[in-house]
């Protein structure tokens, strides 16, 4: 997996900028005695948000970029000038990107909108000038706030493809046939399970310039959600999809059976995959004939709309289409509604997280230390300002 394109496992360290420090300025000008305290206030280090762009479809971008660091403020100076804010550092991810804490695996956030930004990191505020701190008994205060300091830390982005039609099934069930039918996408299709390895995406156009995204990710095998094939690493690509289009072959044994294996293993995996709506597709149906589609029409599972297909003739494609584009239609299913409020994510167990990491080959360790940083972090700051603020006019 390591030297492929579609990256949607990765650890990055993000640290945002500290502020500046405060200025403890006296005001010391030709004709004006004791000029009082003109210190400006430090600027705002910079913060480290996520924006979500539609152009990226994965997070290679980042793979090779994985310390991510904000401007720090400037320093505030003499005549109440303030500090500059330090730059603000945005990491462009893909729609469909949900960020962990890579040490404790509690969810952050997710991103799911064209533009959509979320702060990660704030910058430390910037430090008040001593101005601020002066009082009636208190004419020329000599000190001020120092800057607060940054924050660090690592996180795990995991993209979930937004689709709008997942396709469920055993391998070699024809899922990428159809894909390849129904859209322009040309993912590798051959005889033997497990053909599919990573996720692929096509637009499938319906009729009148409509269209949706239908995404075939790799088979599911009974005992996937507990991490037996591939399935568990692409599972998660389902969870987004706000219909799920399972596809079982006609010449199987039992259809039903077939259907309700997968539907547990998605069930197990999260509960509220169970929630989506479905349609079934009897994949491969150039292979039966009328009597036997009729005859395995009556048994199969109630309460799913379903549809004899074959990828090869072309049989019964354009009614899957309508189904789909009917189902997809309905109000209860726009992928809008599916997005942040029904889908929760749930934290990573911390248990098995150090296992994830290494499957994913993501278990290096990458904090950032700096000694020089650790120090200037913990100065002091009430008599750090001397002589040298004050015989700045040799005028
Ligand atoms: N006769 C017939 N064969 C089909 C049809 N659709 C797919 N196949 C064959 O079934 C085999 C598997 O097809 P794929 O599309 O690669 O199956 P898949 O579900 O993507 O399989 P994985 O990627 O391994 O999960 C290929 O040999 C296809 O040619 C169909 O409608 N009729
Ligand atoms: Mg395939």
């Amino acid at each position: 997996m390591a030297e492929s394109n579609f990256v949607d496992y990765v650890k990055i360290y993000c640290r945002s900028g500290k502020g500046g420090r405060g200025s403890a300025h006296m005001r010391r000008e030709k004709y004006i005695p004791n000029g009082g305290p003109d210190g400006g206030d430090g600027g705002r280090g910079g913060h480290v948000i996520l924006r979500g762009n539609r152009n990226y479809w994965t997070l290679l971008h980042l793979k090779y970029d994985r310390h991510v660091f904000a401007g720090h403020g400037g320093n505030g100076s003499r005549n109440r000038s303030f500090g500059k804010d330090g730059a603000d550092k945005v990491i462009e991810v893909p729609c469909g990107t949900v960020v962990y804490n890579a040490e404790t695996g509690e969810y952050i956030c997710d991103i799911t909108e064209h533009e959509q930004e979320v702060i990660l990191l704030k910058g430390g505020r910037g430090g008040l000038g001593n101005w601020h701190f002066k009082t009636a008994t208190r004419q020329a205060p000599r000190f001020a706030q120092p800057g607060e300091p940054m924050r660090e830390l690592t996180v795990i982005l995991e993209l979930k493809l937004l689709a709008d039609v997942g396709l469920v099934g055993f391998p070699n069930a024809g899922k990428s046939t159809l894909l390849s039918v129904v859209s322009s996408a040309r993912p590798k299709i051959a005889n033997y399970p497990f053909t599919t390895l990573e996720p692929n995406l096509g637009i499938v156009s319906y009729r009148d310039g409509k269209s949706f995204v239908m995404a075939d990710i790799p088979g599911i095998i009974e005992g996937a959600s507990a991490g037996k094939g591939l399935g568990l690493r692409f599972l998660r690509h389902i969870e987004r999809n706000s219909l799920l289009l399972f596809m079982v072959p006609g010449d199987t044994d039992d259809i039903r059976k077939e259907y309700e294996i997968l539907l547990n293993e998605l069930a197990t995996f999260n509960p509220e995959m169970l929630d989506k709506q479905r349609v079934l597709a009897i994949t491969k149906c150039d292979m039966l004939d009328e009597e036997l589609i009729s005859m395995l029409s009556e048994n199969l599972p109630e309460n799913i709309p379903h549809v004899f297909i074959s990828s090869l003739t072309g049989l019964g494609i354009q009614q899957l289409k309508d189904i789909l584009w009917t189902e997809l239609n309905k109000e209860s299913n726009k992928l809008e509604s599916v997005s942040s409020e029904k889908i929760v994510h749930r934290n990573k167990d911390i248990k098995l997280l150090q296992t994830e990491l290494e499957a994913m080959g993501e278990d290096e360790d990458i904090t950032y230390v700096d000694e020089d940083e650790i120090e200037d972090l913990d100065y002091e700051y009430e008599d750090d300002y001397e002589e040298e603020d004050w015989d700045d006019d040799k005028k």
